[in-house]
């Protein structure tokens, strides 16, 4: 995919061609790629002069519909099947990235406190491979606010690396595209691949770095969705993703089976997001989740994230449907569950659960945007 890069020193010069002159910088609202208003990526004049540079994105996490388990590449974090998920209102991440002189030392800081070891390393060595790709040097300075709830099992790393992402291509002023946007997040965390965008959105599997990007499906659906994050444990997980995944792509006499399985599901589930057939959404993403929670038993050895609450959770929503409540559940790798429901039933889903597992935390959402970014607080146009 072309991308344009600009270099730090640069960067100052780039708004000869006239571009960055939109709506977006007129109201000064945070700008969403749908509503582009012209067809270049745009960084004003007015975000370059000063020696440093900042980029801000805001990005949501989104919970997989049609699960994503299993690489067939775990450096360019390239997936066996295609994806399909919904971006979370209220659930996002805002990351800033400044763009330092080499000689000072980089930073790291999430929810006002510095941040080292494992996650540390990850976002450097992430850092560091985007550098490298589009050829520009500094130290940065990173500030992350994360409004996810620790350990919901919400998928922050969706949203963490979308945004890091997003932020640094503004403060570098790369042109990026969607796609490419999409593409850097992936290299981050697989499922950031899909949180560039709002609503619905679809991970092509693709065959190699350049095609294993996400796609929007449908941004703004018309059926009014809502999702209850169940969390019903908080302790970090044994087994993470990335451990779990791996192991059941080694492993797993079933895998294949899982593989050939989701082309049909991801077709079937963007037919019932396009038919707005919320019955038929979520009879597919109860049943993708249990499978792939039924794959990770068959691992050698087997495991699971399931937890004795877990399978009260999964009862309570089975039994809440057969009495005219209609809801269905998904779950991704740990025990806390997640309940999809329409506006008309979530009084009765949250009244029930609160009988069933009183100790957990619920928490609800509806349907989130697509990334947003800013330069130097000016709102960046992507295409
Ligand atoms: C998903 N999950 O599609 C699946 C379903 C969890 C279960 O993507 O190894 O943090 O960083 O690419 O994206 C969580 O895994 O994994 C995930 P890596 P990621 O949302």
């Amino acid at each position: 995919m072309p991308h344009a890069v600009l270099l730090p020193d640069q960067l100052g010069n780039q708004n000869t061609d006239g571009i960055g002159h939109g709506d977006a910088r007129s109201t000064g609202a945070p700008y969403m790629h749908k509503n582009a208003c012209n067809t270049h990526n745009s960084i004003s004049s007015s975000t370059v002069n000063s020696m440093e540079r900042t980029g801000t994105a805001t990005a949501h996490t989104n919970i997989a519909l049609i699960k994503y388990w299993g690489k067939k590449d775990e450096a360019l974090r390239l997936p066996f099947t295609d994806s399909i998920s919904l971006t979370l209102a209220d659930f996002y991440t805002t990351t800033e990235v400044t763009v330092l002189d080499s000689a000072l030392p980089k930073r790291f800081t999430m929810n006002g406190s510095p941040v080292q070891g494992k996650a540390a390393d990850r976002v450097w060595q992430y850092i560091a491979r985007l550098q490298q790709r589009f050829g520009v040097r500094g130290s940065l300075a990173i500030t992350t606010e994360n409004h996810v709830p620790t350990s919901a099992g919400l998928a922050s790393s969706s949203s963490a690396f979308a945004a890091l992402a997003g932020a640094f291509a503004a403060a570098y002023g790369l042109q990026v595209d969607m796609q490419e946007l999409s593409r850097m997040a992936r290299l981050g965390s697989g499922s950031a691949s899909r949180s560039v965008y709002g609503g619905f959105a679809r991970w092509i599997a693709g065959s190699d770095d350049a095609t294993s990007v996400a796609v929007p499906i449908d941004e703004h659906p018309s059926f009014a969705l809502r999702m209850i994050a169940v969390q019903i444990d908080v302790k970090p997980k044994a087994i993470s993703s990335t451990a779990g995944m791996r192991r059941v792509v080694e492993t797993s006499p079933y895998f294949p089976v899982w593989v050939e399985h989701n082309v049909d599901a991801c077709e079937r589930m963007q037919q019932a997001i396009a038919d707005s057939d919320f019955t038929t959404l979520g009879e597919l993403a109860q049943q993708n989740a249990l499978d792939m929670h039924a794959l990770n038993l068959t691992a050698r050895p087997g495991f699971t994230y399931f937890e004795p609450q877990t399978l009260q959770v999964l009862q309570a929503v089975d039994q809440l449907r057969q009495e005219g409540v209609e809801c269905y559940y998904t779950m991704d790798a740990g025990p806390n569950v997640k309940v999809l429901v329409q506006p008309e039933h979530e009084a009765a889903v949250l009244e029930r659960l609160a009988v069933v597992v009183p100790d957990a935390t619920m928490l609800s959402t509806g349907v989130g945007p697509g990334i947003t970014m800013s330069a130097n607080g000016v709102p960046v146009s992507i295409l």
